[in-house]
């Protein structure tokens, strides 16, 4: 399987026969398809918070977020270029809301997910419910619900977005619609799913499943105050200091049907190896640190945005205490049976 067998004169006039019928012979291909390990041409690459805001504040100068639609600079992996893929299976951007602005009410059959970087107070709509979104907040708009973003505060907003585009892309099930308003009309109020939802109480006859969290907006402050609490009750792991993974209520199960959230706090000094098949971005909350992924090195601070591609080893070094959101597709690698880790130098 490691490399194709030679190719003699007769064996190529065969395969430029059969390629006139679309056909081709596996054993010239096999092994690029079917790898011992995973194969990628998916790179390690950070991104400098500075360097996408004042790229992003001139493009505030060149459009608005309605003639946009979604003001985003999308964050390209270098070996995936022009196909607007940050890895192989998920994408990347980073959006811009400016005051008084809005994106208008559409909807999608991607998943996606904000990670709020700077600003406080603008508002995504989904559902029929507005959430404020404030610094470290993961926000969740679900396939095919309605959603409008809008900043009624005084300064500009900036967010990570994560969908799955690429992999909806793959499965060539597209579905978008616009809704014809800049806003949707808002049925509930403020903060209803998460007081339902997120105080370990549930309305008596929620359904006891569901393939995305009723909750759409997990906390910064939350997520942090557990990160601490878990600090002071428990060892960090080598691998990943102490870690957390964002939940779904109803199940237990990952927040997302196709993108899997984490959180996690990383104490001064290096972690162990550590390497796994779903390709992760990564995004600097608080500290600063370094992280070798294979042969390379990515430094990274508040807010600066980073990929480790799938199987590639990777160590972090925290400078100083610090805190990551990072995403991932590993709830789909899981269902398919597929999702592997391995801790350690090996
Ligand atoms: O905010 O709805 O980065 O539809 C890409 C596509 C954001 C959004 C993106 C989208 C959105």
């Amino acid at each position: 399987m490691d490399k194709p067998p030679v190719e003699t004169p007769e064996r190529r006039a065969f395969y430029e026969k059969i390629d006139k019928q679309n056909m081709t012979a596996l054993w010239t291909v096999m092994s690029g398809l079917v790898t011992p390990e995973p194969k990628s041409d998916c790179r390690p690459v950070g991104w400098r918070f500075d360097e996408i805001r004042s790229a992003m504040i001139e493009a505030g100068g060149l459009i608005t977020a309605k003639e946009a639609e979604r003001r985003v600079l999308i964050l390209e992996n270098p070996g995936l270029r022009g196909q607007s893929k940050t890895t192989t299976s998920l994408y990347a951007g980073v959006q811009l809301v400016l005051p008084g602005e809005v994106a208008p009410a559409h909807r999608h059959a991607q998943s996606a997910l904000r990670f709020v970087l700077e600003g406080s107070g603008a508002y995504t709509a989904v559902s029929g419910e507005k959430t404020v979104m404030r610094p470290g907040d993961f926000v969740i708009t679900p396939q095919m619900a309605w959603h409008d973003h809008g900043n009624e505060t005084d300064a500009p907003m900036f967010w990570l977005d994560g969908l799955d585009i690429p992999l909806v892309q793959f499965l060539d099930a597209s579905f978008a619609e616009g809704l014809g308003e800049d806003c949707q009309e808002i049925t509930r109020e403020t903060g209803q799913s998460y007081a339902e939802f997120g105080h370990n109480l549930m309305p008596v006859d929620a359904p006891r499943g569901g393939n995305v969290s009723p909750i759409f907006n997990y906390p910064y402050e939350e997520a942090r105050a557990t990160l601490e609490t878990m600090k002071r009750g428990q060892p960090h792991d080598p691998c990943h200091g102490w870690k957390l993974r964002y939940t779904n209520p109803l199940d237990g199960g990952w927040a997302m049907p196709t993108i899997g959230t984490f959180i996690q706090l990383l104490p001064a000094g290096a972690t162990t190896p550590y390497r796994a098949t779903d390709a992760t971005v990564f995004t600097c909350v608080e500290g600063r640190g370094k992280s070798r992924i294979g042969d390379e090195e990515i430094a990274w601070g508040p807010k600066d945005i980073f990929v480790v591609p799938a199987w590639w080893p990777v160590v972090h070094e925290a400078a100083e205490e610090a805190v990551l959101f990072s995403f991932s597709d590993r709830p789909v690698q899981e269902k398919l049976g597929l999702w592997r880790e391995r801790r350690g130098n090996v």
